[in-house]
């Protein structure tokens, strides 16, 4: 693949309502969208989605946007390569900063579907027509929490997730459940409890929640394995799965009965497809997971959620759930708790040019 000049924006939007979690309130977003052009003019896409501080992860669009320049771009342009693949593999070399890799390997895939004429969802044997939808429910107040989740249920969303901490989820599981007896339930941890909650944990069981979303720490496969013998509630992780490695760790372990795949956390399609690969093949369910993502990176993911194993609502919602205006042209829409496929070349979506220089902190352009 010919590349020409890769220009990365560094962009912050706020969000239309905060997003609550144990660890972060989220506003602002700040983002990185990446544009890789070949010699045609041919212009592949891609979104790193690390935050401004590092609390769902180690990266920020700080280290993010020096390991792009200062690493990744450098180590991309440095000899030809014939397929995105060997992007992923070359940047194995690069230690972490999955994000920053996500964020230009995904462009390359992108440009790679262009470059072919046909949808990125094809390139990578992809079979659904509608992805399906879920949505996150804010940790507010109840009555908030309440309001928003009715809200979702009558937009049509097939899952609701709830976020969880240690004394706001027995009450807040309960109340939802109560409102909502057939609705399918989620509830996200981000880390919040040890082995010592397992009491405490083993009382959700009894609200029939789909799966419980990383209830242990990020780096704790044995914890979450000894925690799984004694939950009949299923865990997803989320947090803990970077590599390949990760996840063939949690299978060997029984850490999970479920996976979210989240392309910017496992550090793009090549690791994202090794991971899928391997939960299919080892009978763990997959969904794809958000990252409170601009459009460019909702539209990737609804390539990766064309897989036939996403077969669980992923955190797919329409771009007007969190932005007043996304930077894309056609915003993503959700509809009766599907989106569908993008038809389009590469992901499908262009840039809206207005609304991005609007949100513009910086840009710069490298030529290759
Ligand atoms: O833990 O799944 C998470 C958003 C940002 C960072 C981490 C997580 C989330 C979400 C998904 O819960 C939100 C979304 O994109 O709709
Ligand atoms: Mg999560």
């Amino acid at each position: 693949m010919k590349i020409k000049n890769i220009t990365l924006h560094i962009i912050s939007m706020p969000l239309k309502k905060p997003f609550v979690t144990h660890l972060q309130t989220v506003e602002e977003r700040e983002g990185i969208i990446v544009e890789v052009q070949d010699a045609d003019g041919l212009i592949g896409l891609g979104e790193g989605v690390a935050f401004s501080t590092p609390w769902y992860t180690e990266e920020t669009v700080k280290t993010s946007y020096h390991m792009l320049k200062d690493v990744l771009i450098p180590l991309m342009i440095s000899s030809p390569f014939p397929h995105p693949k060997e992007i992923g593999k070359r940047f194995e070399a690069v230690r972490g900063n999955s994000m920053a890799k996500a964020a230009l390997e995904m462009s390359i895939w992108d440009l790679y579907a262009r470059q072919q004429n046909v949808p990125l969802w094809e390139i990578i044997g992809g079979t659904r027509h509608e992805i399906l939808a879920g949505a996150v429910v804010g940790a507010n107040s109840m009555t908030g929490m309440i309001e928003q989740a009715e809200v979702l249920v009558q937009e049509g969303y097939q899952r609701l997730k709830l976020k969880i901490s240690p004394g706001a989820d027995v009450g807040i599981v309960k109340e939802l459940r109560d409102h909502f007896p057939s609705v399918s339930l989620l509830a996200d941890a981000n880390s919040a409890y040890t082995l010592d909650d397992k009491a405490r944990l083993q009382t959700l069981d009894e609200f029939g929640l789909e799966m419980i979303e990383q209830p242990l720490g990020v780096d704790d496969l044995v914890e979450h394995s000894l925690l799984q013998k004694e939950l009949s509630t299923p865990i997803c992780l989320d947090e803990s799965i970077v590599t390949p490695l990760d996840m063939k760790n949690a299978i060997y372990l029984n850490s999970c009965g479920v996976v979210n795949i989240k392309l910017g956390r496992v550090g793009g399609y090549t690791s994202a497809l090794e991971i899928y690969r391997l939960c299919q093949e080892n009978s763990i369910k997959v969904w794809c997971g958000g990252m409170i993502e601009f459009g460019v990176s909702r539209a990737h993911n609804l390539a990766l959620a064309t897989l036939e194993g996403f077969s669980i609502p992923g955190d797919i919602s329409s771009s007007s759930k969190y932005w007043e205006e996304d930077i894309i042209t056609s915003p993503i829409v959700v509809k009766n708790g599907v989106a569908d496929r993008l038809a389009g070349q590469g992901i499908g979506v262009e840039l809206n040019r207005k609304r991005l220089s609007e949100v513009t902190r910086y840009s710069e352009t490298f030529n290759a």
